[in-house]
């Protein structure tokens, strides 16, 4: 791993002066008087990136009767003029990427490009559920009865509460707010506390957009206010993407108040490489897909399976790489990995890989190691591979880091075998040209997204996205499946009466 940070306090040309943090409710921007929350730079802890105080229970309240207010009307909106918006808020986010991007790199730790790469990502989610107009809205079913159809419409669900995590801190808002608005919903949103500055930009810019007031309230808090929001008398459904825990506690209190609710949790992803696979090829995709953005994705590789013959000589790629890695300050040119997002989160995850490392059947294979050196101070982790000789905690806990765990397997059956043996079933990844064996992937390998010969990570606007097993709860995201949770259908017998004298 070389190591990178140095303390140039101005590297990645933005502007380091910490930025103020504001709440939006009911149209209106306000500061809040809540505790502090100082949102700092996880690859230079004693760097503010921004400062504000935190919503309380009386802004909720009125966000919550805001959103209500403005519903019937964003819903009786052309869906059309709705998507102009969409549109133009997804304009807003283009114009701003490069400087938001930087910004998202500098909160949340993940490199310059892909802070960037981030915003873009979102203005193209806007686009596609902008032109959601354009799509058909419902189906018309024949009748048995004469002279009768039945239509089958789709209206939106109502107020929903949009709770996201600190890892994709435009992207994922992105995937739940441009459906919920698209669809005619109003939307109040609570964003991780890790990463309130991009959650402002993204308000920002659906603001300078035209967004009616109301439609869209931003407030920044803890889990309190989350756990408070989702409860909220006034909210009629919650989409939440996050750890398996709140989710689970999440799931629990909208079922005791029969609320629809959606989640994305965990995820402890596989790749596997099978004895014919394209090794240069799988090992970059494995190499990306585990330490890209540090490995905080839900979406991640974590497990590696790979097949016996070719186990050595796919090792010896992967952790040539690994240790060549560019470690440090994100912001900087050249950087490929920052830091994880916290100094909290890095040392819970060198713990469970101390801890991992002391047991027998783990062999460190690369990294694994804390830095020491004194640039190195902020939330940085070793790109890590372990190799497990059996089951070990550290194939079955979601680290959510730089840290993958391989294990060995003797032929196809096995190496499915292993790649099902997870709570979890969000993302796999198989790398093979054989035929027979794809087909045995996708009829066997329990995920909600598989890969064939690319990384375990990534999603498309257009297609459904979300997890099996302990994964996920409700609908799929994205796409058209996104429609599944932001409207509830209505099925419409519609009969002309045979009166003729009209
Ligand atoms: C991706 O793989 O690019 O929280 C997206 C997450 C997922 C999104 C992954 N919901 O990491």
């Amino acid at each position: 791993m070389r190591q990178s940070a140095g303390s140039n306090a101005t590297a990645g040309g933005i502007d380091r002066s910490a930025r103020s943090l504001r709440h939006l409710v009911a149209g209106q921007w306000r500061t809040g008087d809540g505790d502090e929350l100082l949102d700092v730079n996880p690859a230079r802890p004693r760097e503010t990136v921004a400062v504000g105080q935190l919503a309380k229970d009386r802004d909720l309240d009125q966000a919550v009767t805001a959103a209500r207010d403005a519903f019937p009307r964003w819903a009786a909106t052309p869906h059309h003029v709705r998507g102009r918006i969409l549109d133009r808020a997804a304009d807003v986010l283009d114009a701003n990427a490069e400087v938001w991007g930087a910004e998202l790199s500098w909160e949340e730790g993940k490199t310059r490009a892909e802070g960037v790469g981030e915003v873009r990502r979102a203005a193209e989610i806007f686009r596609y559920y902008a032109s959601e107009a354009s799509r058909p809205v419902g189906e018309i079913f024949a009748s048995p009865r004469p002279g009768e159809q039945i239509h089958v419409i789709h209206r939106p669900v109502g107020v929903v509460a949009v709770v996201t995590p600190f890892n994709f801190p435009v992207a994922i808002p992105a995937w739940k707010i441009a459906p919920a608005l698209s669809y005619g919903n109003t939307v109040v949103w609570k964003p991780a506390s890790l990463v309130p500055l991009l959650a402002v930009r993204l308000a920002e810019a659906l603001v300078e957009a035209g967004l009616p007031e109301g439609v869209l309230s931003l407030l920044i808090g803890g889990g309190a206010l989350g756990g408070r929001l989702v409860e909220h008398p006034g909210v009629d459904a919650v989409t939440f993407t996050g750890s398996t825990s709140v989710g689970r506690s999440l799931i629990a209190a909208c079922g005791r108040l029969a609320r629809p609710v959606q989640t994305e949790m965990g995820g402890k992803n596989a790749a596997v490489v099978l004895a014919d696979a394209d090794l240069e090829l799988a090992a970059g995709e494995v190499f990306a897909g585990a330490f890209r953005s540090a490995g905080q994705k839900c979406t991640a590789t974590s497990r590696l399976i790979v097949a016996e013959p070719v186990a050595d000589e796919f090792l010896a790629l992967l952790t040539k790489r690994a240790s060549a890695l560019r470690v440090g300050d994100p912001l900087e040119e050249g950087t490929e990995m920052g830091p994880v997002a916290s100094l909290q989160a890095r040392d819970e995850i060198q713990l469970s890989v101390n801890a991992g490392t002391e047991r027998p059947g783990v062999e460190l294979l690369t990294g694994g190691r804390p830095y020491d050196d004194d640039r190195m101070t902020g939330a940085f982790l070793q790109p890590t591979v372990v190799e497990l000789a059996g089951d070990d905690p550290l194939w079955r806990e979601e680290l959510f880091g730089p840290v993958l765990s391989v294990r060995r397997a003797r032929d196809v059956e096995e190496a499915f075998a292993l790649a099902n043996d997870s709570e979890f079933g969000l993302s796999a990844a198989v790398f093979t040209d054989d035929l027979r064996a794809v087909a045995a992937a996708t009829e066997q390998v329990d995920v909600g997204v598989l890969h064939i010969n690319s990384e375990t990570a990534g999603a498309d606007p257009h297609v459904p996205f979300g997890g099996a097993k302990q994964s996920a709860y409700g609908p799929k995201e994205q796409g058209r499946a996104a429609r599944d949770f932001f409207t509830r259908t209505k099925t419409v017998y519609v009969r002309p009466s045979e009166r003729r004298d009209q």
